[in-house]
């Protein structure tokens, strides 16, 4: 371990740290085994502090009044330790921390330390110690400008790992403090200053969301990619909010300064052909620098984000996760072996924070306890809470009802340093601090970096509205870069002179800046890396931009006995694997169902679907509540041995000759976080498909922010493509208000589908209600099967899963088959009186109620089963055949069983009128389905039961 090498404390430390296979035993160590591994993720490493020597836990009990005393000092210190810049934080005296309190009233007396104490010099056999000088010690490793809060970690090791650290290094100095790094620090916080007093004198009206009085922000995110390119991480992944963003921008990511004010002048960001860019704002701006530290380089991605604090959280953490699954899967191909490879071995997730949003926004509690669950962990994320102790207006007092705004961390027992934000080298110390933490146990870790805001909440407004006396208290103060500067140049590492040449010059860089941003042009955005070309289904693939006119869809078929290895690999259980009884008939009648060729379920189309991308080398993942079984019990992907636990997924372990893998992904019980994770997944790499299924359609909008502000809404921000896939099932069934409907509606509203056919239809995502399981599959299919990628909404089957009349061929499978957008009836078009148009489930009710109503002849049923992009001449093809020279033999009839105000209506009134008047000359279209309603279904039996015939009888009445 890179900890080992540093003191020799760390390598005895080492030395008597074990690794141990699980703390849970084995038989939970096996049940994990698939969720930890199969994917090919390692375990992070797990150690095992050996216990005490006899002697030492001699000492322990001869001298326990002592031992209170040190652990009392780690446990309270933080209490009293001075980390607010601003004093603002009510700190009382800490009677704990006296030793007089604990039967040690003389500062002379003598104690052996050993086994209480980890102070570095045990090799000198030097333990005796005086009590002042224990107390000297202990205040000055836990009382200072950082404080701790480890006390209370569950894992006794991850305890005893920070005792030693921190007091056999109890320097207030950084670990690897020289001039060279303090220059560096001054340097960084210096120019930050420069360009926030820039930025003020150039562009006074300009909301920049300013890093004054937070400046140590830097210098702790340079400590934190420093130390992690020395330890051999390649790739970090950076989400972060609106304070300082600029500064780091072009302080520490390389940002061009022309191009930042070439966009505070109204230019774009970028310039993109064939798409529909309208860009984001100033303070949501990226950069993906690769960094060089003592020659190792590191490549940082500053994700974009929306205005919503702390959504992006999420996605970072998705992204990471799913970038380490790249490297991983690159080792293996290229035949390395992935063994060496833990999680966050080569990639770190770093979230940086505001204080009210971090302790105000629920998804930060979610996200949070994504972090080290199977299927979700990334190896561990450092956190950053750049806290100013206000936000926008709100005083701490009013924003969070615990102490300290890092406190929520604490729900997934997550170590929290506090460190004083005036005191850079302190800041860069707690990084390193929190960094060591992170990769040695591999689990996410918290800075709270005390700092002040000098200005309002943004550059404009006045703070002392609301805070007078904060505010009285900030503007007698000196900046931080000026104080560290004094403090460089007092001690002697810094020339007054270099100081202020660092400062000109940085101004000096700003200022030619500023003249080229007139003849700045912003840089064509391009498809690079991953996505620049891909492999799918062993074929090369030139990626373009989806308004690309090569924009293309390929063929979605797969050949019968493709499919039929498939879907027997999908079923198939390893000898000695006992599966549940009642699993057979499900094994059988899959197994029958493919012999036959018809009677193909959902769940069969599905794994056909998945296993035939993973044979093309092309990898899946479905994530959500309970998805390995499947809500309705009807996917079961991933099978459980009845006697020991264990968990097989077949199509990756029966499928041998697939490149790719399935990872069935049983998420918490969330939705923001966990729709936010595999949409940052879904950044990673076209060749993936990962899908998120809401355990009932409705659930989804605990994710609306998520869908709203990334999913229907970042090709056009952020030129960036996703082939997301959201199954939210859907339809009225009798199960009440809240299980019945995905809100279709509001997924159409967010679609920015044309009202009219145009030539190029790019949509910014998809909204299917398929009908039958060969339209799933291929909808599935040609989320990858394309050169580029789009979000993908279905309104997903729950009674249908099992409707013998719901099922699929084979033959609607094979090669030369697609996906259809609008599906035609098949009785004969010259005697239809009435056609019903209609998306969805209910069109198996209607065709049982037209034939018991003895009027097949008479009604045609013509399903939408993709209403955005509507499909405008699918459809005209279809209802030609209902008319004759340009006029209608036929009544048009909207069918739907949702209530007016929802379903698909609103979407579609419009579209039809427009198809319907271009080839009748009359648009008129008449609705049958629920009246407007509050709620998308009832809840009491008898009502939803009248309501549903009233919607068949209106749909045949006067026939
Ligand atoms: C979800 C959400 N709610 C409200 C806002 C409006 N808003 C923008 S910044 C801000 C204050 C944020 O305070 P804090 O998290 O402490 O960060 P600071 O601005 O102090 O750095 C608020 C309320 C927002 N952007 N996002």
């Amino acid at each position: 371990m890179i900890l080992a090498r540093n003191t020799p404390t760390w390598l005895y430390l080492a030395k008597r740290s074990q690794p141990t296979a699980t703390s849970k035993g084995r038989v939970i160590a096996f049940r994990r085994a698939y969720h930890d591994e199969s994917f090919g993720f390692r375990r992070p490493r797990q150690f095992t502090m050996p216990d005490y020597t006899p002697a030492e836990l001699r000492n322990r009990a001869v001298n326990a009044p002592l031992l209170r005393y040190a652990d009392a000092l780690r446990t309270h210190g933080h209490r009293a330790a001075s980390i607010d810049p601003l004093d603002l934080l009510r700190r009382e005296r800490v009677p704990a921390l006296e030793p007089e309190r604990y039967g040690l009233p003389d500062p002379n007396a003598v104690y052996d330390t050993s086994g209480i104490l980890w102070t570095g010099r045990e090799s000198e056999s030097n333990t005796q110690w005086a009590l002042r000088d224990i107390t000297e010690f202990l205040n000055a490793v836990y009382v200072g400008r950082i404080a701790y809060e480890y006390m209370d970690l569950p894992s006794r090791t991850e305890r005893l790992w920070f005792a030693h650290l921190l007091e056999s290094q109890s320097s207030t100095s950084m670990l690897h403090c020289n001039a060279e790094r303090k220059q560096r620090i001054h340097q960084l916080i210096a120019c930050s200053e420069v360009l926030d007093t820039f930025l003020q004198a150039k562009f006074p009206n300009l909301k920049r969301y300013g890093l004054e009085g937070g400046e140590s922000m830097l210098p702790a995110l340079d400590a934190l990619i420093g130390e992690a390119a020395r330890a051999g991480i390649t790739r970090v992944v950076l989400a972060m909010p609106h304070r300082g963003r600029l500064n780091l921008l072009t302080g520490l990511l390389g940002y061009d300064p022309a191009a930042l004010f070439y966009k505070i002048k109204g230019g774009a960001e970028w310039s993109v052909q064939g798409g529909q860019f309208a860009g984001d704002v100033l303070s949501h701006l990226v950069a993906s620098p690769t960094l060089n530290y003592d020659g190792k380089e590191i490549k940082v991605s500053l994700l974009p984000n929306p205005s919503h604090l702390e959504a992006v959280n999420p996605v970072a953490l998705g992204k990471a996760r799913a970038k380490q699954y790249t490297l991983l899967k690159a080792l293996e191909k290229g035949g390395k072996g992935a063994e060496g490879c833990m999680l966050g071995d080569k990639v770190m997730c770093v979230q940086l924070h505001g204080d009210a949003s971090f302790t105000g926004q629920g998804i930060v509690m979610e996200t949070l306890g994504l972090s080290n669950l199977p299927h979700y962990t990334s190896g561990g994320s450092v956190h950053i809470v750049v806290n100013n102790n206000i936000g926008y207006t709100t005083p701490a007092s009013s924003a969070r009802s615990s102490l300290y705004c890092s406190d929520v961390a604490k729900m997934i027992n997550c170590p929290v340093l506090h460190v004083n934000g005036d005191y850079p080298e302190d800041v860069v110390r707690a990084v390193e601090i929190a960094f060591k933490y992170r990769n040695y146990f591999r689990k996410d870790v918290v800075i709270d970096l005390l700092v002040y805001r000098r200005w309002g909440h943004n550059e404009l407004d006045e703070p002392s509205f609301t805070q007078p006396l904060m505010y009285q208290k900030i503007r007698a103060r000196r900046s931080v870069p000026a104080l560290y500067e004094d403090k460089l140049v007092n001690e002697g590492t810094l020339e007054e002179d270099t100081a202020a040449s660092v400062r000109a010059s940085c101004k000096a860089t700003l200022t030619d800046a500023l003249a080229a941003s007139a003849s700045y042009s912003p840089p064509l955005i391009k498809l690079e890396g991953q996505w620049n070309a891909t492999q799918i289904d062993n074929n090369d693939v030139k990626m373009v931009w989806p308004g690309s006119p090569e924009a293309q869809t390929f063929d979605t078929g797969v050949d019968a006995e493709v499919l039929r290895e498939v879907g027997s690999a999908s079923v198939s259980v390893p000898d000695g694997f006992e599966i549940h009884p009642r699993l057979q008939r499900h094994v059988k009648s899959r197994l029958a169902a493919l012999e036959k060729g018809e009677g193909i379920d959902w769940a069969t189309a599905e794994a056909m679907a998945f296993g035939s991308l993973m044979l093309g080398g092309c990898d899946v993942r479905i994530a959500g509540q309970d998805v390995g079984r499947g809500t309705f019990s009807h996917r079961h992907a991933m099978l459980v041995d009845q006697k020991t636990e264990g968990v097989i997924v077949p199509l990756n372990h029966a499928l041998s000759r697939a490149t790719g893998k399935l990872e069935l992904a049983n998420s918490s019980l969330s939705e923001e976080a966990v729709l936010g994770f595999e949409y940052g997944a879904s950044w990673e790499r076209p060749d993936f498909l990962p899908i998120w299924e809401a355990q009932f359609g409705d659930f989804f909008n605990g994710a609306q922010v998520i869908i709203d502000t990334f999913i229907s809404s970042a090709e056009t921000k952020w030129a960036k493509q996703s082939g997301i896939v959201l199954l939210l099932p859907h339809g009225l069934d009798g199960a009440g208000p809240e299980h019945s409907s995905s809100r279709i509606e509001r997924m159409l509203q967010l679609t920015n589908d044309a009202y009219s056919p145009q030539p190029n239809t790019n949509v910014n995502m998809h909204v299917v209600y398929p009908t039958t399981p060969a339209q799933y599959f291929h909808l599935l299919r040609r989320q990858l099967k394309r050169n580029y990628r789009k979000p993908l909404v279905v309104a997903a089957p729950k009674g249908l899963l099992r409707l013998a009349a719901a099922s699929s061929r084979l033959v609607d499978m094979l090669p030369g088959t697609k996906f259809h957008p609008v599906i035609p009836d098949n009785a004969p078009t010259n005697t239809a009186k009435r056609v019903i148009l209609m998306s969805g489930k209910l069109y198996y009710d209607l065709v049982k109620e037209r034939t018991a109503r003895n009027l097949d002849e008479h009604v045609a049923i013509i399903r939408i089963e993709e209403l955005a992009p509507f499909p405008f001449s699918e459809l005209t093809d279809v209802l030609k055949l209902y008319t004759s020279n340009g006029t209608k033999r036929v009544e048009w009839m909207w069918v739907q069983e949702e209530p007016k105000n929802q379903g698909a209506w609103g979407h579609v009134k419009d579209r039809l009128e427009v198809v319907l008047r271009a080839l009748v000359g009359d648009g008129n279209v008449v609705y049958v389905g629920r009246r407007e309603d509050a709620v998308p279904a009832p809840g009491v039996g008898e009502t939803y039961r009248a309501q549903q015939k009233a919607v068949m009888d209106g749909a045949f009445s006067g026939l």
